[in-house]
């Protein structure tokens, strides 16, 4: 099998942290090349990374590629040991999917905007900062999210966390993990896991390469290339 995945999609991150933790040697690891073109969106349609290749059949989106492996390899186990605990590190799984990467995805745009939209910004960061607060009722205090051992929390959670402290503050809002002690004492110890901070080392290389495109006027060019290229293939269809 073979996961598309790109160093700095959170989503990708998180199925890789389980892959990692699950210590599957089997799944090859790829940037789509077509990532990002309309060819990308007639193969998958969603077009968006993660998709799991699997001798070609392709299955995307973290959380169902995540269950998928949990069936197909069962051990070691990221779920719980009963089904109340499988649903509650299932419940903090989609806190950092649902209510922290998604809303720190969409923003991420204005991290790199020349001009910001503030109502944006006010929107999205707010639920970041809300449920930031949510997660600090949720989160084990033993540094891991669930359990005491790496589950599909710590796997959706590292890299939510890893965008609200890198990117949020670019958009001028403050990183609110200091302020909500339990889930700042969750990211200091969860950093220590080899898995979590394998994960982590490819999240910051990705933004560093991004920061270089960036800075260079590279990915405002491949943005611009991107969009028109989509638009004229939307308009052919
Ligand atoms: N719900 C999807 C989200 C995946 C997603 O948004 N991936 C981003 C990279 S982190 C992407 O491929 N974006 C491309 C685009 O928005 O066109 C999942 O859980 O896999």
């Amino acid at each position: 099998m073979k996961l598309y995945s790109g160093d700095l999609s959170p989503y990708s991150a998180r199925v890789r942290m389980q892959i990692y933790a699950k210590g599957i040697s089997d799944i090859t690891l790829e940037r789509p090349a077509t990532f990002g073109t309309p060819k990308f969106r007639e193969q998958f349609p969603i077009g968006r990374i993660p998709v799991l290749d699997i001798d070609g059949d392709m299955m995307p989106e973290s959380e169902v590629i995540a269950e998928y492996l949990e069936e197909i390899y069962p051990t070691p186990s990221m779920l719980g040991a009963t089904p109340r605990e499988t649903a509650h590190i299932r419940t903090v799984a989609r806190v950092g999917d649902i209510y922290i990467m998604n809303n720190m995805f969409m923003l991420s745009g204005q991290a790199r905007a020349k001009t910001r939209n503030e109502g944006v910004v006010e929107l999205l960061a707010g639920q970041v900062v809300r449920n930031i607060k949510a997660l600090d009722k949720m989160i084990g205090e033993d540094g891991f999210a669930c359990c005491g051992r790496v589950t599909m929390a710590d796997c959706a959670l590292v890299p939510g966390l890893f965008m609200v402290e890198n990117v949020l503050p670019n958009t001028g809002v403050e990183n609110p993990i200091p302020k909500s002690a339990k889930v700042a004492a969750y990211w200091a110890a969860i950093q220590q896991n080899e898995h979590a901070a394998k994960t982590l080392a490819e999240l910051h290389r990705g933004l560093e390469e991004r920061r270089e495109l960036i800075r260079s006027g590279a990915f405002e060019k491949m943005m611009t290339a991107m969009v028109a290229a989509q638009a004229k293939a939307d308009a052919e269809a």
